[in-house]
C-alpha cells in the first residue's frame, strides 16, 4: 500500500523567507501549518466557515483562484455552530475538516466584529460585553451550562474560569475575554490567531478613551499568550492600535514599544484600528510610521484593508498581508473589479451592461470570463440579467471574478517586487485607475 508522506508542518508554526525587496515592498513565502503562502497576500473573508457562494473546491480547482489562506471570525463560529461542535469533527477536528478546507485559516479574534456589527458592545478590563443578536442559535451553542460540553471538561480543555463558552448572563448578556477568544481559536485550529485587542470606533473623539484601549490591547495581549493552549503549531498575532497618534512617544509608539518587550512570543504583527473612515492621509501615515517600526523579519497583516488601490500603495510601505470583505461583498451587489475602466469597478446592473455583449475583462481566466475551453464565458449583458433577477449564480460568478481579479493583483505585486521595478508599477496602476477622473 502507498500512504503518503504525513504532512509535517514547520516548526516553529511560522517560518517567513523574503525573497526579494523593491523599496520597501517584499515578496516572501509564509511557510504555515497548512502549507506555503507567497505574500503580498489578500485573503478573502469567509466568515462563517464559508466563502459566499464558493465551495472550498471552486477555489482548489480553478487555476483563477487557488487561495492558500482565508479568514473566517472567532464571533460568528462561537454563535453558529459553537466551536465545541467544530473541535469535535471527525479525526483531527477543527475548522480545516468542519469545512472541507485542507489549506490555512486565519481567525480574527472577535472584538472587533462585535465592536462594528453590534452597537450594545461594552468594553471592560474584563472583555467586551454584549447583547446577543440571536439568542435562540446562542442558547444552543454558547450557553449549555448543562449539556453538550461534558468532552470540554473531561479532556481538560476546559476554559478557564467559566463554565461556558461565551458566558450568558441573564437577558443575554454575554462576555468575550482574551481567554475566551483564544479557547474558540484553539479549538477552531486556525493556523493564525488574532489576540483580542480593544478597538475603538473611528467616530470616537475622546482621546482618553483612545489610551486606555492602547494600553488594555498591552495587558489582554498577555493574557492571550498565556491562554494559548497550542503555541507550537497556532500563531498569534499581536494587533497594533493607537488610534492615529503617531507622534514621538505618542500611542502607536507606545503600542509598539510594548510589542518589542514581548517580540520573542510573537510570529508576526498585525495593525489594526484603520479602514474605519480616516482620511487617506492618516491612514497612510499610520501604515507608513508603523511599518517602519515593526521587525523586518516577521510579517505585517493590515486588517481591514482593503481596495485594489490601497494594496498597492501599502505594499509599498511594506504590508505583506490583507483581508477585507470589499470583493465579496461587492459581488453580491452586482459590482465586478475591472481593470482599464476607471474608476476600477463595473456596475453590471447598469444600464450600460444591459446590451454589453463582452465578459467583464478580457484575458481573466475567472469561471464567468473564461470557461475553460478558449470560448469566452458570461457576458455583460447576460450578468446584468441574470442579476436584475437575484441570481445566485450571477452573484457566484462575479464573487469568483473580483476574487480572481485580487489574485491576479497579487500575482503582478509579486512579479514587480522580484523584477525590482515596484515603483513603476504601482504608479501605473494609481495612474490607471485615475484615468478619466478629474
Ligand atoms: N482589530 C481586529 N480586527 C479588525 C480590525 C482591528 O483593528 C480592523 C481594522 N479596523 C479590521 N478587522 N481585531
Ligand atoms: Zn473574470
Amino acid at each position: 500500500e502507498n500512504t503518503p508522506p504525513k504532512f509535517q508542518p514547520p516548526h516553529p508554526a511560522l517560518v517567513f523567507h523574503v525573497h526579494a525587496t523593491s523599496g520597501r515592498a517584499r515578496y516572501s513565502t509564509l511557510h504555515l501549518p497548512h502549507g506555503p503562502v507567497s505574500t503580498p497576500v489578500f485573503m478573502p473573508v469567509g466568515t462563517k466557515g464559508t466563502l459566499k457562494g464558493l465551495t472550498p473546491m471552486d477555489v482548489i480547482n480553478s487555476t483563477a483562484l487557488d487561495h492558500q489562506i482565508i479568514l473566517s471570525n472567532t464571533y460568528h463560529l462561537a454563535l453558529q455552530p459553537g466551536t465545541e461542535l467544530i473541535r469535535n469533527v471527525g479525526k483531527e477536528g477543527g475548522l480545516h475538516e468542519f469545512m472541507g478546507w485542507d489549506r490555512n485559516i486565519l481567525t480574527d479574534s472577535g472584538g472587533f466584529q462585535m465592536v462594528s456589527l453590534l452597537k450594545l458592545a461594552e468594553i471592560t478590563e474584563e472583555g467586551v460585553a454584549f447583547e446577543n443578536p440571536y439568542a435562540d442559535s446562542a442558547d444552543k451553542n454558547l450557553n449549555n451550562e448543562h449539556g453538550s460540553e461534558n468532552d470540554a471538561v473531561s479532556s481538560g480543555n476546559k476554559r478557564p474560569g467559566s463554565s461556558d463558552s461565551i458566558e450568558t448572563r441573564k437577558s443575554q448578556r454575554m462576555l468575550l475575554r482574551p481567554e475566551d477568544s483564544i479557547y474558540h481559536q484553539n479549538n477552531i485550529g486556525s493556523d493564525i490567531m488574532m489576540a483580542l485587542d480593544d478597538v475603538v470606533s473611528s467616530v470616537e473623539t475622546d482621546t482618553n478613551r483612545f489610551r486606555i484601549a492602547t494600553l488594555r490591547t498591552l495587558r489582554w495581549l498577555d493574557r492571550c499568550f498565556s491562554a494559548n493552549r497550542r503555541p507550537h503549531d497556532q500563531n498569534l498575532f499581536p494587533i497594533v492600535q493607537g488610534g492615529l497618534d503617531i507622534s514621538p512617544g505618542g500611542l502607536r509608539d507606545i503600542c509598539l514599544a510594548g510589542f518589542r518587550l514581548r517580540d520573542d512570543k510573537a510570529p508576526g504583527y498585525a495593525i489594526g484600528g484603520l479602514a474605519g473612515g480616516e482620511s487617506k492621509d492618516d491612514f497612510w501615515r499610520v501604515v507608513d510610521h508603523c511599518c517602519r517600526a515593526l521587525p523586518d523579519n516577521k510579517p505585517r497583516y493590515l486588517m481591514g484593508v482593503g481596495y485594489p488601490l490601497d494594496l498597492v500603495v501599502c505594499t509599498a510601505l511594506g504590508v505583506d498581508m490583507y483581508d477585507c470583505v470589499y470583493p465579496t461583498r461587492t459581488a453580491r451587489f452586482g459590482v465586478a473589479l475591472v481593470d482599464g475602466e476607471a474608476p476600477g469597478v463595473l456596475r453590471l446592473k447598469g444600464h450600460n451592461c444591459a446590451e454589453d455583449y463582452g465578459v467583464i475583462m478580457k484575458g481573466c481566466k475567472c469561471m464567468a470570463c473564461f470557461d475553460g475551453n478558449g470560448e469566452v464565458g458570461y457576458s455583460r449583458a447576460r450578468l446584468h440579467a441574470m442579476l436584475k433577477n437575484d441570481s445566485p449564480l450571477a452573484v457566484s460568478l462575479v464573487t469568483h471574478h473580483n476574487l480572481a481579479y485580487m489574485m491576479t493583483l497579487n500575482r503582478k505585486m509579486r512579479d514587480a517586487i522580484e523584477k525590482d521595478s515596484y515603483g513603476d508599477f504601482a504608479k501605473s496602476f494609481v495612474r490607471e485607475q485615475y484615468r478619466g477622473k478629474e
